[in-house]
């Protein structure tokens, strides 16, 4: 096995699970007129039945005892005529829902897979096969949380990829229109399968070419393999384009031939691909030009921009992630620019403007605590933006689960609710993942990496989700569902991200890796030409101690947040230790709940992360007997690079805050292996996905 079939696998089943399989579908029946979406469901059953089974029941016009029925109320008055409890259930499901249950419909026994449109029954047929797969015939009632369900590609025009670690783009810009790789349809599959409803073909620091006329053609060619699946695709649009491209004289949001100019662009984009779904946005923002150029606010630019795509249904997503450019709030804290250029503007965006924000207040680190304006928007519609790609958090050779971080974000209580709160989940319209998906056989890098993208789709639909259970679906569907397998599995997985946070940015630090890959450590750099680049700026150890000082006597980071919050973290003995070092500057002999001083704690913590990835290889060893040859070596190889690069990690963040501390190591702490030039003079000049 190869990875190329992600979570698809319909691998043959067992005798006892192929017979139960078979009895729920003797033949497949869907009533109604075939339509792109029913034949996308129907070829993927019997892709899926010949797998499983050996040979897949064919198509039937009639209902009988042991058919597998695909039905919608349209299709099939008969279903809900005499029906009403199955009426309501399938009222509750809305347009993109659906439910699968053993029933008799027109007096015969079937396996019934329902909904309201033909794209419910398409996520019913791969609920259905999942459950198949891994021996699952309980009943569903799913329809998604959140509306709007994304990947993010942050894909460029020559087929690189911004921190992709997966090879080149799947996105193939040269050979398209004419040349439709099959990849495209596997795509397409894959994240229906999930329920992912929308996808930005590239990248978000954009080019002004990919609104010009032959990349709308190519943009069609992919929104026409996607549609069937339920999937719109989107651009990122730079803000500058009419301007590049020379045909504005200024890109000033408020100048008649702008509007005029985005107007037309988005009446041909919309002949070409009718349901194009709009805009995302990075505007002012690490070099990117934005309305602030022209002393607009970020809602003047996204409003001119929804104004063009509000007669086609379009709708602008402009993200959050902005921090000063040189000169301004260098002496501030990057954590709160967000927050305070975007709360003043709540209530001023247009209808169809989503505000898109990153999970954490400075970007994608192992840990973050949530993004304060996750609550402090409630007027206007919020989209989360994860990173799945793992940027830092190992790049493809480490294995780290992300399901559990994002869950720890998404169930966060924002305390900005009535009475008990809202968690951050409650505050979305929508969310964005920024994919991990490239031209790499096995689609993300590694096989573990599949997991992230799973469960990214899978909180995209419930974000109350488990990251646990995500995980035992997943690990089943890709490695089968003997339980010998799966748990340990989901064991490893479940760890896995927290033993990263352990051995690169343990008790709240962040930001500590190496400049450009972003892969290395490198707590010690202090002079790139902006401070807040620099890790320095982020730990601030000196010889007194360590931490950022995020309360009112430091850049009160804090007081964004709710003031039940705020309240609790101003003390550092009710801050979750997770997120210590975020909140708070504290002396090395701080004394820890566990009874060790501060200094101690954090190199207990290294050496945990070190002792849980070698824990990690050692269970996914003990699974050798039970894996396919080639993934479980191509697992291992990667769990070895890991124990290395978590070493790497924890020596040379020992020795550099040794050299800063001045203590001594406590008894039992091993010694950095080499000393701290050594760590300072590692390049890494080729080191992929650099920026
Ligand atoms: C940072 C990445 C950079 C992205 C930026 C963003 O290093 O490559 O362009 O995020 O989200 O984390 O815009």
């Amino acid at each position: 096995e190869d990875g190329y079939d992600l979570w698809l696998r319909y691998r043959p089943l067992s005798g006892t699970a192929q017979t139960a399989v078979k009895a729920q579908a003797r033949g497949i029946v869907l009533p109604g007129a075939a339509t792109p979406t029913t034949n996308a469901a129907l070829a993927e059953l019997q892709r899926g039945l010949a797998g499983m089974l050996g040979k897949a029941p064919a198509p039937e016009a009639r209902i009988a005892d042991g058919s597998l029925l695909l039905a919608t109320p349209t299709r099939l008055p008969a279903l809900t005529a005499s029906d009403a409890a199955l009426r309501a259930d399938l009222a509750a499901l809305g347009e993109e829902g659906y439910l699968l249950r053993a029933t008799r419909v027109l007096g015969h026994k079937v396996t019934l897979i329902a909904a309201n449109s033909d794209i419910g029954l398409l996520y019913g047929a791969y609920a259905w096969l999942r459950g198949a797969a891994i021996g699952s015939t309980a009943s569903v009632s799913s329809a998604p949380k959140l509306q709007l369900r994304l990947l993010n590609h942050w894909d460029n025009l020559d087929r690189s990829v911004e921190r992709g670690y997966s090879g080149q783009s799947i996105w193939d810009w040269w050979g398209l229109p004419e040349i439709k790789d099959a990849r495209y349809t596997d795509y397409a599959r894959a994240n229906a399968s999930l329920g992912i409803n929308g996808t930005v073909l590239n990248n978000v620091n954009s080019k002004p070419e990919v609104l010009t006329a032959s990349f709308i053609a190519k943009t069609a060619a992919v929104a026409d393999i996607l549609r069937p699946y339920g999937i719109k695709v989107y651009l990122s649009a730079r803000f500058s384009t009419p301007l590049e491209l020379h045909e504005t004289s200024t890109a000033d949001p408020l100048a008649p031939e702008v509007r005029q100019w985005w107007k037309n662009k988005a009446d041909e984009i919309y002949k070409a691909i009718p349901d194009f779904g709009g805009f995302l946005v990075k505007a002012n923002s690490e070099g990117q030009p934005g309305p602030q150029d022209y002393h607009r606010t970020h809602a003047d630019g996204a409003n001119m921009l929804a104004a063009a795509v509000a007669p086609h249904k379009g709708i602008v997503m402009w993200r959050a992630f902005v921090y000063a450019p040189k000169g301004a709030h260098l002496d501030e804290d990057r954590a709160k620019q967000a927050y305070e250029e975007f709360k003043p503007l709540d209530g001023q965006f247009a209808a169809n403007v989503l505000v898109q924000v990153k999970n954490g207040a400075i970007d994608f680190q192992p840990r973050e605590p949530f993004h304060p304006l996750f609550g402090a928007m409630p007027k206007t519609p919020l989209m989360m933006e994860f990173q799945i790609t793992k940027e830092y958090l190992g790049y493809s050779t480490d294995l780290a689960y992300l399901g559990t971080m994002y869950e720890e974000t998404l169930e966060s209580d924002t305390r900005t609710g009535q009475g008990a709160g809202k968690t951050v989940a409650q505050t979305l319209s929508g969310m964005a993942g920024v994919a991990n998906i490239g031209s790499d056989r096995n689609w993300s890098g590694s096989h573990f990496d599949q997991a992230n993208w799973y469960a990214y789709g899978k909180l995209a639909w419930n974000p109350q989700a488990k990251a646990k259970d995500i995980a035992a679906e997943w690990a089943a569907l890709t490695f089968g569902p003997d339980q010998r397998v799966v748990r340990p599995i989901v064991d490893i997985m479940m760890v896995s991200r927290e033993a990263v946070v352990d051995y690169m940015t343990p008790l709240g630090l962040h930001h500590m890796m190496g400049t450009s890959h972003h892969h290395g450590p490198a707590p010690w750099v202090d002079n790139l030409e902006r401070p807040d680049w620099n890790p320095v700026y982020y730990h601030r150890a000196d010889r007194n101690g360590i931490g950022f000082n995020r309360t009112a006597s430091g850049s009160n980071a804090l007081s964004q947040y709710a003031p039940e919050i705020a309240r609790q973290y101003a003390d550092p003995r009710t801050t979750p230790e997770q997120l210590l070092l975020w909140f708070h500057h504290l002396p090395w002999d701080y004394a820890m709940p566990s009874g060790r001083t501060l200094w101690a704690e954090l190199l207990a913590r290294y050496d945990r992360g070190v002792a849980e990835t070698k824990a990690m290889q050692a269970r996914w060893s003990a699974l050798k007997p039970l894996i396919d040859a080639r993934r479980y070596a191509e697992v291992d190889q990667r769990l070895t690079r890991q124990v290395n690069n978590a070493i790497l990690w924890r020596d040379a963040c020992i020795a550099y805050f040794q050299s800063v501390s001045g203590l001594p190591l406590p008894p039992g702490v091993q010694a950095p292996a080499h000393p701290l030039e050594y760590y300072q003079s590692l390049r890494y000049p080729y080191a992929p996905g650099r920026g």
